[in-house]
């Protein structure tokens, strides 16, 4: 499960509904001109939360069709309700997902207790292991080491995405659990984790920059810092563009220039205006 998964976007068509044919483009892509090690599917960058509980079963399905047994695959199936997220994680195993993760519940500002309540009862009803998903910029909730601790208690915990640029906290986390398995959870500070030692990393961008996130981690993992770092840079470079024009649009509209059908964002994202459109051909051409 180490190395470098791609956070899988989605194809929707004009009507937000899935995209087969576009999704499984998108997975091929990743797999044969990307080659990542694994797929991250229906996390923040899949739109998992502007979709229905149907609408995530059948991207799970589409995509382990799609991969078979090719990369490994790691569900995200949190959702606010409880019984779906239980539900989307049997979904998944029984599909032979390789393991589940979980964003951390939100908006209602659950107490830790809640928290860990939520990961136990999904890992209760499931025979699959769980990596928890924290991005506190988007949820809200921060978790200190001593919590972190209280969920790696469970066994069928393995690991964390870490979204956040905490980077003491980080080094903590490995520090005191050298078997968990820790995945960087943003594309612009991969050097910087994969240097601290993580385990892989779990990225939007790889989408269309996975290549060079491969580099940087096995080039860091040499210890070839200043050849990591270029990469890096240039990365950082197409990274700003993108977050500049609009995230996942771009994303989507570079895989387009590259002649993946990676169809539209659903609402309420919003279309990219034509100039924008324009930039993301721009960035096709001068980095992917
Ligand atoms: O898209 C976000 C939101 N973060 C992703 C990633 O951490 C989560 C990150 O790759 C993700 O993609 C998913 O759950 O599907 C950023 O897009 C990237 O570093 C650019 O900032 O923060």
């Amino acid at each position: 499960m180490n190395g470098i998964f791609t956070a899988l976007i989605c194809s929707f068509d004009e009507k937000g509904q899935v995209n087969e044919k576009g999704l499984r483009e998108i997975v091929r892509h990743n797999i044969d001109v990307q080659k990542v090690d694994g797929l991250y599917v229906n996390g923040s960058s899949g739109e998992n939360f502007l979709m229905s509980a149907d609408q995530k079963k059948k991207v799970f399905e589409i995509v382990k069709d799609e991969v078979k047994d090719e990369v490994k695959l790691i569900a995200q199936v949190g959702a606010l309700d409880i019984d779906e997220a239980v539900e989307l994680a049997q979904y998944a195993t029984n599909l032979g997902y390789d393991a589940l993760s979980a964003v951390t519940p939100f908006y209602y500002r659950f107490d830790f207790e809640e928290v860990k309540d939520y990961y136990n009862t999904i890992l209760e009803n499931v025979d699959n292991k769980m990596i928890i998903y924290s991005i506190p910029a988007l949820t809200g909730v921060s978790m200190n080491l001593d919590q972190f601790a209280e969920l790696f208690e469970n066994e069928k915990v393995i690991g964390v995405k870490f979204t956040a640029p905490d980077f003491f906290l980080l080094e903590r986390i490995r520090h005191a659990f050298p078997d968990k398995l820790i995945y960087s959870g943003f594309d612009e500070m991969l050097l910087s984790a994969a240097v601290l030692n993580v385990d892989g990393a779990i990225g939007s961008t790889f989408n269309v920059n996975g290549q060079r996130a491969k580099q940087i981690y096995a080039l860091a993992k040499e210890s070839r810092i200043d050849e990591a770092r270029e990469i890096q840079k240039v990365t950082n470079d197409l990274i700003a563009e993108i977050l500049a024009n609009g995230l996942y649009q771009t994303i989507k509209e570079i895989l387009k220039a590259k002649g993946v059908d990676a169809g539209y964002c659903r609402k309420p994202m919003k279309r990219l205006t034509e100039d924008k459109v324009k930039n993301a051909k721009a960035m096709a051409v001068k980095y992917c």
